[in-house]
């Protein structure tokens, strides 16, 4: 049985302590604060960086362990049950899992002492450069699992589309937790049919794989999203259920790479789309549902398909509206512009594999997601970074062998690692960057494409699709000037109007993801001499969702696109 812990949870902000002086169980919370939250997107935290305790209270059986599952804590946590300290996490946006072994009374206390501070010895994933604020607090959703006292569980169900996806073949892995015998029986049942008993060998790593044929199959596509569900539970030999039916919902499709081209279902695919921050300017990194479903409905207004999910592991519940409205995502673990003594840094390989597997693991059965990346504008045009590179897409290949890896390069034309992946993903700002003393700006944007597919194809990349996973021009909302130059909504909409079309009309492109769907807030200091009221201006619609003039500019060239493919 799953529960969700979200609600008011006693707070207190410690300010700028060190964290091990810290005993969160002497430390009283004398304030109050939602789980979800950012502590310091709120009016009397604003700006705040520093140590702070969450603590609330949950019941459960008497001796039975539990499992809470975290979907973010930002950026470094320590995670403590009736005093008891059992789990330290440093990524702030990956979800991760802490189990609790089982106690004699019904009532337990959790605290969670998290940290916001920059601390590369402690927490090397977060930097302070990066190019959107990092916030502190229980960001995402937190639930209890009871597990049973003894015996085995299924922990996680994975569920793989077959190259038969259209006949409904897929392949089921249940993971196992708890103590796990030589054989297992189980039963399966998809949607609302019959439940069928099987009985399998466990592998290591306590898998059990099985290949079933969903009935009534469906494929999921961005023009028809069908989703089918899966539910597994443990059974003795008589076929008596032991312990929770474990759900998976999960979509028929496939996708794959061949001469290119990006396919989906074995058809060619054209990715049209955004960068997307998860953010509004009232709740931080904690949007609603229902902003949620409104920026896909913004999405689906512009013609799009795609969203690449900028720059860390995506909030479920977004995931869970793509699948159901039929958007396509790039997700990829938290990085932005890592040179060598972060990519070096033996903490940071470890944290950035763990997030990494955090990931997977919470969004594997996503129709949506259909590919995963990793390491955005790191130092890929130099060696230092291919050990990173290869331990990170061996690591996905093995748990994922379904979906396409990438990352997304800020040299195009020198970057020495394109070999590893299976898109090459080229992070370009021609006519915006890279452009002083130009007379005309925007006349660099097209052959700056031309020339980085020209480029790829004669250093024999031409078998690996291409993306523009971004480019893109800044606009201030309400900012027009008979100029039409930098910063104004007409220059910005000119800029991506040509983009997203050079983009759609090049027979090399298989896509392109604007920078970016809205506005958000970056870092003041230096960089807001680039970053006028320090948000990153580059989005269509300001950060309130109001669209700038470039919205009917993109609308147009991606509506087209897509009645053209
Ligand atoms: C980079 C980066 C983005 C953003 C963008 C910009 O490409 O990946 O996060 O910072 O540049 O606006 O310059």
């Amino acid at each position: 049985m799953t529960t969700s812990l979200n609600g008011l949870w006693d707070f207190e902000f410690l300010g700028d302590v060190a964290v091990e002086a810290i005993d969160p169980s002497g430390t009283a919370a004398t304030g109050k604060m939602p789980v979800p939250s950012a502590f310091d997107a709120l009016p009397d935290y604003a700006g705040r960086r520093g140590a702070a305790i969450y603590r609330t209270r949950f019941t459960a059986s008497p001796n039975h362990p539990v499992r809470l599952e975290f979907g973010a804590v930002s950026f470094w946590c320590r995670v403590y049950v009736d005093g008891m300290f059992l789990a330290e996490h440093a990524c702030g946006y990956s979800p991760f899992t802490v189990d609790v072994p089982g106690a004699a009374g019904e009532t337990r206390e959790l605290t969670v002492l998290l940290d916001n501070r920059f601390d590369f010895a402690r927490v090397p994933m977060h930097e302070e450069y990066f190019d959107f604020y990092q916030y502190g607090g229980i960001l995402r959703e937190v639930t209890l699992r009871e597990l049973p006292v003894s015996g085995p569980f299924v922990d996680a169900v994975q569920v793989t589309p077959t190259a038969d996806f259209r006949r409904g073949e897929v392949e089921i892995s249940l993971f196992l937790g708890g103590t796990v015998p030589a054989t297992i029986a189980f039963t399966t049942r998809f949607d609302q049919g019959a439940i069928q008993r099987h009985q399998a060998a466990v592998e290591p790593g306590n898998r059990v794989r099985i290949t079933l044929c969903v009935p009534g199959a469906k494929p999921w596509s961005p023009d028809s999203p069908h989703l089918h569900e899966l539910a597994a539970a443990l059974c003795d030999q008589d076929g008596r259920p032991r312990g929770d039916t474990v759900k998976a919902r999960f979509g028929l499709r496939r996708i794959e790479s061949r001469q290119g081209a990006l396919l989906l279902n074995g058809e060619k695919l054209q990715l049209r789309g955004y960068n997307r921050h998860e953010w509004h300017p009232s709740c931080g990194p904690c949007t609603s549902p229902m902003q949620m479903v409104a920026d896909l409905q913004l999405l689906r207004d512009l013609g799009c398909n795609f969203v690449r999910g900028c720059h860390y592991p995506q909030d479920q519940r977004f995931l869970d509206l793509c699948d159901e409205f039929g958007f396509l995502v790039w997700e990829e673990n938290l990085g932005w512009g890592q040179r060598e003594q972060t990519l070096t840094d033996p903490k940071f390989r470890r944290d950035h594999l763990a997030a990494l597997r955090e990931m997977v693991r919470a969004s594997f059965n996503h129709p949506s997601v259909i590919i995963w990346g990793f390491l955005n504008e790191a130092g890929t045009n130099q060696d230092y970074a291919r050990p990173v590179i290869e331990e990170t897409v061996e690591t996905l290949r093995a748990l994922d062998p379904s979906r396409l890896v990438t990352y997304a390069t800020m040299f195009p034309t020198t970057d020495k690692h394109y070999d590893l992946v299976d898109i090459i993903s080229l992070n370009i700002y021609p006519g915006w960057y890279e452009c002083e003393g130009v007379e005309h700006p925007l006349d660099l944007i097209a052959p700056r494409i031309e020339e980085c597919m020209a480029y790829l194809d004669a250093h024999c990349w031409v078998d690996k699709p291409v993306l523009l996973s971004e480019i893109g021009a800044e606009g201030l909302y309400g900012w027009h000037d008979p100029h039409n130059d930098f910063f104004s909504e007409e220059h910005q909409a000119e800029y991506l109007r040509r983009a997203a079309s050079a983009a759609m009309h090049h027979p090399r492109c298989s896509g392109i993801a604007l920078w970016q769907f809205c506005d958000v807030r970056t870092y003041g200091g230096g960089r807001s001499i680039k970053r006028p009221r320090t948000f990153n201006n580059k989005g269509t619609l300001d950060e309130y969702r109001r669209p700038k003039a470039a919205y009917r500019a993109v609308r147009e060239v991606f509506r087209a696109a897509k009645s053209n493919p």
